[in-house]
């Protein structure tokens, strides 16, 4: 049972009105300003001219929208090399806002913003916000972090323009966040999944059931979660879960939604063109076939980014949405190439873990993964909360459940692992990105 009455209305919003036009003047808009794009690239940022040159190429080549498939990739360590302003394709005055991404290692990723990509920020984002089915009215509790992240500026920016009331609280302080969620009756709230869920039980253990509150709809991204994931909140909070994906070096969030179809996201096709490639040849892939996404930016002025290889794994969909907007759809992204780790000799993605957890009665959807090595082999424990009621019951029930997810993960993942499961409340919690894998195999020499 949901509380969000999903509507249609959200069409008629004017701001996606792009959202709806027919492919063929879609394409030709998106090659027109992919021209444009490539030419101020070139002319203005010796990286992607070197890069260009190098293999003959200059914007003239560019004759179709197909060509794009020509042009080099940038990835990360291009944005790491030319720290922190050597991409820039505007000088510093024409730029009115600086981002970073944190990264696990070394120095942040600078991103720079004109007026204008800003403009085109909070239009994306009124776009993703109308798709979820908010509008004026609507109280949004923005809990995304304010700062060098893109969520909150990006969402706050978007929620302002679409009409809603926005509440700027950021991320963190659990106890003020249930306050307002509560005593501003909130009806959307911005955050990542894993946070989400920590609110939900923390307000659960002080009496407040979201159930009974006017909060209907969730903005959920920033990292990866699963549909079984999705099934475990709305069904415990009532509320319809949205899941929105973004990326500093492309804009922040509001590169694609999900809309009321809830199958696969939109990816603002106008501002964004989507390639999928095969991840290790580069290769371009048909649509419907899983791969990298690389993502080049229509539109950007401050930073603009060729074929970006985003390492998002995801599979693009051609065929048309019942929602009726015609931009393309991707698959929810369920995990990275990088996140990627091997346990003697086998591939395993976090994703699959929390699949094969999360679809076991009795388990929280709080897990970890630790990894560690002993006497040269690799040990994968898979730990995980369980419900007070299994955790309380005699020990047959924990018994069972470890059995039954021993198996369920061993289905997966085709190797054994270890699981534990452990009391509720026992596994860290994130105010933001949840740390969901703690790989301790070269400390543990
Ligand atoms: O996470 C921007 C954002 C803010 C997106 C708020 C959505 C909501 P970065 O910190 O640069 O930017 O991290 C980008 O996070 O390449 C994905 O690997 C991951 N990610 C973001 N959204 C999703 C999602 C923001 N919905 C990186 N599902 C991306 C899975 C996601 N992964």
């Amino acid at each position: 049972m949901h509380k969000g009455q999903e509507t249609t209305t959200d069409k008629f919003h004017p701001a996606s009105a792009p959202d709806f036009l027919p492919r063929p003047q879609l394409r030709d808009l998106q090659y027109t300003r992919l021209r444009g794009m490539v030419e101020h690239a070139y002319r203005n940022v010796a990286h992607f001219r070197e890069r260009m040159r190098g293999l003959g190429l200059t914007p003239a080549d560019l004759r179709s929208l197909p060509d794009l498939t020509h042009l080099p990739f940038t990835v990360k360590t291009d944005l790491r090399d030319n720290y922190p302003y050597g991409l820039f394709a505007v000088p510093l005055d024409k730029v009115v806002r600086l981002h970073a991404s944190s990264g696990t290692t070394g120095k942040p990723i600078v991103v720079p913003y004109t007026r204008a990509d800003i403009k085109v920020w909070s239009e994306v984002m009124v776009r993703t916000f109308a798709a979820c089915g908010l509008h004026a009215g609507d109280v949004v509790q923005n809990a995304y972090g304010y700062g060098l992240f893109t969520g909150g500026l990006g969402a706050h920016y978007g929620a302002e323009a679409l009409g809603a009331t926005v509440i700027p609280i950021s991320g963190g302080n659990t106890e003020r966040q249930i306050m307002v969620l509560k005593d501003f009756n909130t009806t959307a709230i911005c955050c990542t999944p894993s946070y989400f869920l920590h609110l939900s039980e923390r307000a659960l253990e002080q009496g407040i059931d979201f159930r009974q509150l006017p909060l209907r709809v969730g903005v959920f991204g920033a990292e990866p979660w699963t549909e079984a994931m999705r099934r475990r909140i709305e069904e415990e909070t009532g509320i319809r879960a949205y899941d929105i994906y973004g990326l500093s070096e492309i804009i922040g969030p509001g590169v694609g939604i999900e809309c009321t179809a809830h199958d696969g996201l939109h990816i603002f096709e106008d501002h964004f063109y989507p390639e999928i490639v095969d991840p290790q040849t580069g290769q371009p892939l048909p649509d419907g076939q899983e791969g990298e996404l690389v993502l080049t930016t229509l539109s950007k002025q401050a930073m603009p980014m060729i074929r970006y290889r985003t390492r998002d794994i995801t599979t693009l969909m051609a065929e048309p949405c019942s929602c009726g907007r015609t931009i393309r759809r991707i698959r929810r992204i369920s995990r990275r190439s990088d996140d990627m780790f091997i346990i003697r000799g086998v591939n395993i993605y976090p994703s699959q873990v929390e699949t094969a957890l999360l679809n076991a009665e009795g388990t929280l959807p709080h897990y970890q993964i630790v990894l560690t090595r002993e006497k040269d082999l690799d040990r994968m424990e898979v730990q995980v909360e369980v419900t007070p009621e299994v955790f309380s019951d005699r020990i047959g029930a924990l018994e069972k459940l470890n059995t039954k997810l021993l198996k369920s993960l061993e289905q997966v993942l085709n190797i054994r692992v270890d699981v534990r499961l452990v009391a509720p409340r026992t596994i860290q919690r994130s105010e933001g990105k949840a740390k969901r894998v703690l790989d301790q195999r070269q400390t543990a020499g």
